[in-house]
């Protein structure tokens, strides 16, 4: 019997103007806003926005820019978007997710994994679903020398402590989803072995988010693929995965690829 189950899909909206594959792209509010209305017309049933790159080196940006980077992209979406669509915001300070959450996100999608005391705050007095992201390093240090020596079972156990940490704090376990975070202080060989072993996340027994779309990882298994040529890849993955019934979430830049690799994989799976 196939074990395929369907991932809802996580569409990227990076208001920023250096993100690592579309940095620029949705920068003003008007294009993020467009870009977010098409990802839903494709088949995104929750719309990430971000205000701050994370990718490899990134300098940091400033709350206040942040703010304005974001919020009235998650205003403007709010009345917009069918009710039916989550809203997400990616973020790792207290002050955007706060402002966040009362412009209308649901989920709170942080790449530090909740480590911060005041953003578990945030996110209980507002009720809001939580993605717990696992990173080594921070987004600056993180691809200098990663080093695990189990990495399935090292990411599965910070995962878990993280969630039990903020269980503690008050946030009920089953608003929370897990992410091993690709790309976020692993190699090469270390992302290839979790996107194997994530039956071991899944035993955790919450849903599980994966973003892998255009990362380095998928340019590596390609052969070196420059960055506009690993969405046909990534949607490949999101599917595989899917089979595989381990993936509860998948983040994507191309909705409308994965949603076609999704298709063709709960037909045939
Ligand atoms: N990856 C990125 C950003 N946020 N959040 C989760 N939960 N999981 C991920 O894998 C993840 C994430 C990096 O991708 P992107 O947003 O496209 O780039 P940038 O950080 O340069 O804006």
């Amino acid at each position: 019997m196939s074990a395929f189950r369907r991932p809802a899909i996580m569409g990227i909206v990076n208001v920023t103007p250096d993100s690592f594959s579309d940095g620029g792209r949705a920068f003003e509010t008007a294009a993020a806003v467009a870009l977010a209305e098409r990802l839903v017309s494709q088949g995104a049933t929750i719309i990430d926005v971000g205000g701050e790159s994370t990718r490899p080196g990134a300098p940091p940006v400033l709350d206040a820019e942040e703010l304005a980077r974001v919020i009235p992209v998650l205003q403007a979406l709010k009345d917009r978007l069918p009710r039916t669509v989550t809203l997400s915001i990616d973020t790792s300070k207290p002050v955007v997710a706060e402002a966040a959450l009362e412009a209308g996100a649901t989920l709170l999608n942080d790449v530090t994994g909740l480590t911060n005391p005041a953003l578990r705050a945030v996110a209980r007095t507002h009720g809001a679903r939580c993605c717990v992201m696992h990173m080594q390093g921070t987004p600056r240090t993180m691809q200098d020398a990663p080093v695990y020596g189990d990495v399935v079972a090292e990411v599965t156990a910070t995962l878990a402590e993280r969630v039990a940490q903020a269980v503690a704090d008050g946030l009920p376990r089953e608003q929370l989803l897990v992410d091993p975070g690709i790309g976020f202080g692993k190699t090469f060989e270390h992302n290839l072995a979790l996107l194997r072993g994530l039956d071991a996340l899944k035993a955790l027994g919450l849903p599980v988010l994966v973003g892998v779309s255009r990362k380095a990882f998928v340019g590596k298994l390609l052969g070196g693929a420059p960055v506009n040529q690993r969405d046909a890849a990534s949607a490949q993955i999101a599917a595989l995965l899917a089979t595989r019934g381990l993936v509860d979430v998948i983040r994507v830049h191309d909705v409308a690829a994965t949603k076609a690799a999704l298709d063709v994989a709960q037909a045939l799976g």
